[in-house]
C-alpha cells in the first residue's frame, strides 16, 4: 500500500505557476483522470484532495459488509486490470487496495495534495485560469480544471425531528465509527437502501438486538458472489486476454439488464418475477413478505443485490419496523403509532446530500455566473461533461451520466478520454478558452429529458436520482454503449474556441 497520507506543501513556484490541469478529488475519477492525462503526455497536474488519503467513496464507505454490487472485473479500469480479485464482488477494503495499487503503478503520488479542502473554484477571466481556493486560503491555478469530487461525497443525516436530542451514539454509514463496540448493544438502522442491506447482515451478528426502520422496501435480487479460485488468478496473470474477454461478457450481460431496469419491457416483468421469487424463497412469513414487497416498478430506485439481507432480518435478534418514524427522542425513535423504541446507537444508512447544485462548493464561470444559481432548477451539461459559460472545465459524473444497470467505471472511462481530448485541444492548440455553445447544451438536454420521461426512474417513486421537484439530473437514459459512443467524438462545432492572444 502506498503512503498517501503526507503530501508536500506546494512550493512557491508551484503556487505562482499554473498547472496545466487541476483535478479536484482523488477518488476513482480524479486518479483515472491523472492516469489518462499522463498517458497522453500531460504531466503538469495537481490533484486536490480534502481528506488525508486517496480513495473517495471507497475510503469513506468502510462500514461492515461494504462491497461493490457490480462484479470487480467490471468495476475496475480496463486499462489497469487486476488479476487478483479475491471474489466476483470484492469488498471495499480490496477496492481501496486496488486504488492504492493504481497510485503506485502509475506513480500518481507526485500529483496528489491531501488535506486540501477546496472551498471555491473560480474562472479568472484576465488570466483565463481556473483558481481553486482551499479552506486554508491556498490558491491553486490551472489552465483546465476537472471536477472529480464525486456525487456522493457528503454524508447526509436525514431531516427527522429531534435528531439532535438523541443521547446515544449516532453513526452514518459513510463515516463509520470503527471504535464503537456494538457487542451487547441495542441498535437501530434507519434506511434499507444499498448501504443498509450490506450493513444489516454484519451488524446483526454482533449486536444484542437490531431494529431496522424501513420507509420503502427495495427490490432485492440474488447476488452471484464466488471466491476466485487460484487457477483463475494464474490464468488472468498469464493471459490478460482471458480477463478482458470475461470483462466483455460481464459488460454485455449488464447491458442487457438495461432493458429491465431502465425501461418497462417484458424483461422488467421477468426481473420482477426473479425479485419476488428471491423474496419467497428466503422469507417464509407471509406478513414479513408483504412488508418487504415493493409497490413500484423495478429499476425506479437502485436495484439491490444480496443473499444475506432477508435471512438477517429473520434472525431472532432482528426486527423490521415499517411504521413511519414520528421523531427521534433522547432515548430512541418514536413511531407514529406512539411506541418509543429505545437504543444505545442509531446507524443512519440514509444516503448522501445530493444537492441540486451538484457541487459541494461554489463554482464561478464567465461574467461571475454561479453554477449553483444556474442549476437551481436541476443540473444540466453538454454530454454530462461541459457546461456553457464555464470554459476549460470538465465534470466527472456530471449531470445525467449515472448508470442504473452497468459499471460506473465504464461510463467514467468514456468521460476521462473525452476530457483528455478537450484538455489536449486547450494545451496543444494554445487556446484561451474552449466553451460549449449554449445551443448545443440545450439541444442535448432537451433530448435527454425527453428520453428520461419514458424511463422507470421517472415512473413515480422517489429516489436520490430525482430532485424534490422530480427533475432527473442524475441518470443517463440509455445503454452504456450509447453513452460511450456519444463520448467518442469531440464535436468541435459544438464549442466556441478562443485562441490565446
Ligand atoms: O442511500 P439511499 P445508500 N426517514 O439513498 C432511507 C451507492 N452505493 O447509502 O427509500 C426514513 O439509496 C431511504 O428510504 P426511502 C449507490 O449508488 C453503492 O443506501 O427514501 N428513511 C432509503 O431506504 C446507492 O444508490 C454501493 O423511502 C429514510 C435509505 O434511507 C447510493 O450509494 C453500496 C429517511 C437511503 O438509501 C446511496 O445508497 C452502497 C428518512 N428521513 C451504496 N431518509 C455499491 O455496492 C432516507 N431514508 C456500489
Amino acid at each position: 500500500m502506498t503512503d498517501t497520507k503526507s503530501s508536500p506543501a506546494p512550493s512557491k513556484l508551484e503556487k505562482e505557476n499554473p498547472a496545466s490541469v487541476i483535478i479536484i478529488g482523488a477518488g476513482f475519477a480524479g486518479l483515472g483522470m491523472a492516469i489518462r492525462l499522463q498517458q497522453a503526455g500531460v504531466t503538469d497536474i495537481v490533484i486536490l484532495e480534502r481528506a488525508n488519503d486517496v480513495g473517495g467513496t471507497w475510503r469513506d464507505n468502510q462500514y461492515p459488509g461494504a462491497a461493490c454490487d457490480i462484479p470487480s472485473n467490471l468495476y475496475s479500469y480496463s486499462f489497469a486490470p487486476n488479476p487478483d480479485w479475491s471474489r466476483s464482488f470484492s469488498g471495499s477494503g480490496e477496492i481501496l487496495d486496488y486504488i492504492h495499487h493504481l497510485m503506485k503503478e502509475f506513480q500518481l503520488q507526485r500529483y496528489v495534495r491531501c488535506g486540501k479542502n477546496v472551498v471555491d473554484v473560480i474562472f479568472d477571466e484576465k488570466s483565463a485560469l481556473w483558481k481553486a481556493t482551499t479552506s486554508e486560503g491556498e490558491v491553486f491555478t490551472g489552465r483546465a480544471a476537472v471536477m472529480a469530487q464525486g456525487p456522493l461525497s457528503n454524508a447526509g443525516f436525514p431531516d427527522i425531528d429531534g435528531i439532535e436530542d438523541f443521547k446515544g451514539h449516532k453513526i452514518h454509514s459513510a463515516r463509520w465509527d470503527h471504535d464503537y463496540d456494538f457487542r451487547g448493544k441495542k441498535v437501530a438502522v434507519i434506511g434499507t437502501g444499498a448501504s443498509a442491506i450490506q450493513i444489516i447482515p454484519e451488524l446483526v451478528k454482533e449486536v444484542d438486538h437490531l431494529t431496522v426502520f424501513q420507509r420503502t422496501p427495495g427490490w432485492v435480487m440474488p447476488r452471484p458472489d464466488f471466491e476466485t479460485p487460484d487457477w483463475n488468478k494464474k490464468l488472468f496473470r498469464k493471459m490478460p486476454a482471458a480477463q478482458a474477454a470475461l470483462r466483455q461478457v460481464l459488460f454485455l450481460a449488464h447491458e442487457s439488464m438495461a432493458l429491465a431496469v431502465i425501461w418497462s419491457s417484458p424483461l422488467t416483468r421477468l426481473a420482477e418475477r426473479l425479485g419476488r421469487w428471491h423474496l419467497r424463497n428466503q422469507v417464509k412469513d407471509k406478513w414479513l413478505r408483504r412488508q418487504l414487497s415493493p409497490s413500484y416498478r423495478i429499476g425506479c430506485k437502485r436495484v439491490l443485490v444480496s443473499n444475506e439481507y432477508y435471512p438477517a432480518l429473520q434472525r431472532k435478534n432482528c426486527k423490521l419496523i415499517t411504521w413511519p418514524m414520528y421523531k427521534i427522542s433522547h432515548k430512541g425513535i418514536r413511531t407514529v403509532e406512539g411506541v418509543e423504541h429505545q437504543f444505545d446507537c442509531i446507524v443512519f444508512a440514509t444516503g448522501f446530500e445530493v444537492s441540486n447544485a451538484g457541487t459541494p462548493f461554489p463554482v464561478k464561470g464567465l461574467g461571475g455566473r454561479l453554477l449553483d444559481d444556474e442549476w437551481s432548477g436541476g443540473a444540466q451539461a453538454y454530454k454530462s461533461i461541459n457546461v456553457a459559460g464555464y470554459p476549460n472545465l470538465f465534470f466527472m459524473f456530471g449531470p445525467n451520466s449515472g448508470p442504473g444497470h452497468n459499471s460506473a467505471l465504464v461510463y467514467m472511462e468514456s468521460q476521462l478520454d473525452y476530457a483528455v481530448k478537450g484538455i489536449k485541444k486547450i494545451l496543444d492548440g494554445d487556446l484561451r478558452t474552449l466553451d460549449v455553445k449554449p445551443k448545443a447544451q440545450t439541444q442535448h438536454n432537451n433530448a435527454i429529458q425527453k428520453r428520461l420521461a419514458k424511463t422507470n426512474w421517472n415512473s413515480g417513486c422517489m429516489s436520490w436520482y430525482l430532485t424534490a421537484d422530480g427533475f432527473n439530473a442524475t441518470m443517463y437514459p440509455g445503454f452504456a454503449t450509447q453513452y460511450a459512443n456519444q463520448m467518442k467524438t469531440f464535436e468541435e462545432d459544438d464549442y466556441m474556441v478562443v485562441p490565446a492572444a
